[in-house]
């Protein structure tokens, strides 16, 4: 090994019994994840934001890039401002946009155009993808992966976010470009996600669905 290299250990050490309890104890607190779209206005401490974004920032990357700044927004005008712009996107989605077919399937989820919740939730985490890294010098480098990173970051970030004890939903407004500007980030940044975060609604309800079976998810040879 060259002299970057370093010593790894696995921070557990686990018999074979203690290892099939412990898969089956995650999947099983991971199964109970659900995405959410009322969230109560209660606060949440920024310090435990912080620590989901330090986790998020965890995760594997072309070449170790990490193409990621991950934007939280608890700003009320911020957040209006956010809600404003992306429910007028949502507007022509749901009026013109979106297929037929897509409408039909999103019906069991009761969307529409009507965003509450970007102002409702305590947080946004916006994560933006770095499509290359501008230098000091001013020159660009490019990133690798970009897309495959950003999205292994935000599945650390949802399963962090499950961890908190809090909820979120994966919200896709369509173009999102109004992120960039809002938020005023430079020019390589392109918004990824938009990603409401806080405790659930009281007596929130979620569509009734059923995940697919191992069986229908997976191939062992
Ligand atoms: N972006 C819209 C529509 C939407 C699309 C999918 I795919 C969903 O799973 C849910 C909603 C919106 O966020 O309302």
């Amino acid at each position: 090994m060259g002299k970057n290299f370093e010593a790894y250990r696995h921070p557990l050490m686990l018999t074979e019994g203690e290892m099939i309890a412990r898969v089956r104890a995650h999947y099983g607190f991971m199964d109970g994840r659900r995405t959410v779209r009322h969230f109560s206005d209660r606060a949440v401490p920024r310090a435990v934001i912080e620590d989901i974004i330090r986790t998020a920032s965890t995760a594997p990357s072309g070449a170790h890039k990490q193409p990621w700044t991950f934007c939280a927004v608890s700003d009320p005008a911020i957040k209006r401002e956010i809600r404003r712009a992306a429910e007028r996107e949502e507007y022509e989605n749901y009026h013109g946009r979106m297929s037929p077919s897509w409408l039909r399937d999103l019906e069991k989820f009761d969307t529409d155009w009507h965003k509450p919740f970007l102002e409702t939730a305590p947080w946004l985490i916006i994560p933006f993808k770095k499509a290359y890294d501008i230098l000091p010098d001013g020159s660009h480098a490019k990133n690798y992966y970009v897309n495959e990173s950003v999205g292994l970051a935000c599945g650390f970030l949802l399963s962090a976010i499950h961890n908190a004890g809090l909820v979120a939903l994966t919200h896709t407004p369509s173009p999102m470009n109004f992120l960039q500007k809002i938020l005023r980030r430079p020019d390589n940044e392109r918004p990824f996600l938009l990603i409401p975060v806080g405790y659930p609604a009281d007596g929130v309800q979620v569509p009734v669905l059923r995940r697919k079976s191992l069986e229908e998810v997976a191939v062992f040879y």
